[in-house]
């Protein structure tokens, strides 16, 4: 407000000494009052300057608000509700800033049970003392507990031990070594799913156990796709169960993705063919294919998903163009049997691991990128479409050993 106040009356008195009203003698303030009515007369010269830059500055102003109009109005196909609740369209804001905090304060709440659990082991481990090899013991069960695997545990171990045996260590110190050792671990497998125009439509075939989040991860990646402007289509692979069906036609409804399916029984293989040449004939830019959930030890399911690949071929040998394998992070340790097997039967080309909010047992994807070292491209931390993001090693690392600041 001062400053406003300020401004104002040195603009009147342009040419006096600015003087600070509340002292100003009765003179001075007959003064200001006479130059009050100058400073007047003279607005009354100015107002053709000023209309004339008010008429300038409408042109100007409406060509950039009609430009944005086009580029970031409603698509026709917008809600009506969304027509009328929202009021002008307002410039498309930088996007990726705010969601990438967002995702990641949700990252680190999906985590929190896999970092506290870490966090209270570690620290009620080293309470300031010297490093001895009944500690390092100790940590290396705390660390294949949190089902990071023996082979990051030793790792983890043995880096304690060359710079810091026998001195002092804190709790602290541990989580800094954990947080490096575990980005070093899944840096490499940290890669983000590429859709190659050159093989459009790109296929995607999606497996896993039951419940393991093949059809949800489905909705969220098609969501994605559409967000960047890409047409595309799902497969309702998982013919067996009516209401799979169902669940990925609401999927394809909310994200204005085309469904292609069968009635329920029909063969699945056949439904993904049928699926792959309409995606063709319809210039999709994306294919995803559903399949039913089937445990890796069920061989008779395994060579039905071998038989959909195959089918999948004849249409295009390079098809499917990425068969992504869901691992549900709270199984544990069955991930790794998972991968094996669906690796030798399917050819699984990347991983996804859902619900690493819901278990404190995320560790499972470092001892999975230790010893498959596939691609993880995604990861999921709750049911809504919007927690899926790409994985992103040093994030997660320092999240899970703690190590936030
Ligand atoms: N908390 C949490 N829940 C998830 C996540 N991903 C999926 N789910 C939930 O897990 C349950 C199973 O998900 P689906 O997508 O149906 O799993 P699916 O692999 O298709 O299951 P089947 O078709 O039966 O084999 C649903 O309730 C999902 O909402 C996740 O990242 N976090
Ligand atoms: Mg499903």
């Amino acid at each position: 407000m001062s400053e406003k106040k300020q401004g104002f009356f040195s603009k009147i008195f342009k040419k006096e000494k600015p003087t600070p009203i509340e002292n100003a003698p009765v003179e001075e303030i007959q003064k200001i009052e006479l130059q009050e009515k100058q400073a007047k007369k003279t607005k009354t010269k100015k107002p053709k300057q000023k209309a004339k830059s008010k008429v300038k500055a409408k042109p100007v102003k409406k060509p950039i608000d009609k430009a944005e109009h086009q580029d970031v109005g409603p698509p026709e196909t917008t809600p009506e509700w969304v027509e009328e609740h929202t009021p002008a369209p307002t410039p498309a804001p930088s996007p990726k800033k705010p969601k990438k905090k967002s995702w990641f304060n949700r990252l680190s709440s999906g985590l929190k049970r896999s970092s506290d659990n870490l966090s209270n082991n570690i620290t009620s481990v080293f309470t300031k003392k010297k490093l001895d090899q009944a500690t390092l013991d100790d940590l290396e069960d705390i660390l294949i507990q949190a089902d990071l695997g023996i082979d990051t545990a030793l790792t983890i171990t043995k880096a304690l031990a060359k710079d810091r045996f026998d001195k002092e260590i804190s709790a602290k110190d541990v989580q800094i070594i954990l947080a490096q050792e575990v980005e070093k671990a899944l840096t490499p497998v940290a890669k983000p799913l590429l859709i190659e125009q050159t093989n459009s439509p790109f296929v995607i075939l999606m497996i896993g156990v039951n419940g393991s989040g093949k059809t949800t991860t489905i909705g969220k990646l098609a969501q994605k796709f559409s967000d960047e402007g890409k047409k595309v289509m799902l497969g309702a692979g998982d013919t067996f169960r009516a209401a799979a069906i169902e669940q990925l036609q609401v999927w394809g409804e909310r994200t204005n993705s085309l469904v292609i399916k069968k009635p329920t029984g029909s063969d699945a293989s056949g439904l993904a063919f049928d699926a792959y040449k309409q995606a063709i004939d319809e210039k999709a830019d994306v294919l995803i294919i559903d399949t039913a959930g089937r445990l890796q030890n069920r061989s008779e399911l395994m060579d039905e998903l071998e038989k959909i690949i195959r089918v999948i071929k004849k249409i295009n040998q390079n098809a499917p163009h990425a068969i992504l394998l869901t691992l549900d992070a709270t199984t544990g340790q069955n991930a790794l049997n998972q991968v094996e097997i669906f690796s030798k039967k399917a050819g699984v080309t990347g991983l996804v691991m859902t619900k690493l909010d819901g278990t404190a047992r995320g560790g499972i994807l470092v001892a999975i990128a230790k010893k498959y070292a596939l691609p993880i491209h995604y990861i999921g931390v709750g049911e809504g479409v919007e927690d899926l993001e790409p994985f992103e090693a040093k994030d997660f690392a320092l999240l899970i050993a703690g190590q936030t600041e």
